[in-house]
């Protein structure tokens, strides 16, 4: 293959899952399937199944600079993505490297805790992220718990937040789109809804699955990077990547007896009745 036929290059900050389901794994898995090639930038290592995370080691900083900045002097990179930090040094150390490349988009996955509510980020990295990553990021992906999380201050905990006014502030932190999914909401069909500085810029209501999925938000993160470097203008880019994501649960499969995984190559095996799930 010659350099012009390239595919568009992703760099993924993210953590080790052992199990396939989220994190590296989940990214690499996503951008392959979307056309990408995936750098992989490893910030931590978990030892988790499918039910929940048992422990995590941080990636020592130098080390996450170091991994970044080889492959970044080597290859183009048309898109960044930012999923699990491990450490508020990480957080510093990733906030430098992409700030050396502020024309290449940035989707940030705030990863914060696990399904199951194992504790991934201290409050300490919550105020790293907001001071030193948001004002970087091209579009953030949180889900309505960490968006609300994100912006309300220790100890404070008000689960009925409206998500308009948590979008405002966290768009008041500096970046350009926030994407709020509405898994956890208790609504009939799953409503993600983009904000951008003028408002409301769409919103998308899909039939709302069964099973509890590991991975859905780190997915959704790397197929809006896969869609930006594709070239698509970021709401489309955000559609399509939800429309993506959307297929990847629908087809998802349940390997332990934990959370049912995505499947990112739903498209390479055989199924009976697809769906849109557009609802
Ligand atoms: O789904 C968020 C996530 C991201 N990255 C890693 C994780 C998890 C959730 O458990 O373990 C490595």
């Amino acid at each position: 293959m010659s350099s012009s036929t390239l595919p568009p290059i992703v760099l993924a900050f993210s953590a080790s899952d052992p199990t396939g389901g989220a994190g590296v794994q989940a990214d690499l898995l996503t951008l392959a399937s979307m056309g990408c090639h995936a750098l992989s930038v490893i910030t931590a290592i978990t030892v988790q199944d499918t039910a929940g995370v048992e422990n995590l080691q941080a990636v020592d900083s130098e080390w996450v600079v170091d991994q970044a900045r080889l492959v970044l002097e080597d290859m183009p990179v048309a898109a960044f993505k930012v999923g699990m930090v491990g450490s508020i040094e990480n957080i510093a150390a990733i906030a430098e490297v992409v700030s050396d490349y502020p024309d290449v988009p940035l989707v940030f996955d705030p990863v914060l805790a696990s399904g199951r509510g194992d504790e991934l980020a201290t409050e300490d990295m919550i105020s790293g992220m907001c001071e030193l990553l948001l004002p970087q990021t091209t579009i953030l992906t949180p889900n309505s718990r960490e968006a609300r999380r994100l912006v309300q201050g220790d100890g404070e905990d008000d689960d009925e937040l409206a998500l308009p006014g948590a979008a405002e502030k966290l768009l008041g932190l500096g970046c350009e789109y926030v994407l709020i999914t509405g898994t956890h909401e208790n609504t009939p069909q799953v409503v993600n809804t983009l904000y951008g500085p003028e408002g409301v810029v769409r919103s998308d209501s899909w039939e709302r699955l069964p099973g509890s999925y590991h991975g859905s938000g780190c997915t959704l993160a790397a197929a809006i990077a896969a869609t930006l470097a594709n070239g698509l203008e970021l709401p489309e880019a955000v559609r399509e990547a939800q429309e993506y994501t959307w297929q990847t649960l629908n087809a998802g499969f349940r390997p332990g007896m934990g959370q049912y995984i995505p499947d990112r190559f739903f498209w390479a095996r055989e199924m009976d009745e697809p769906g849109t799930g557009k609802a």
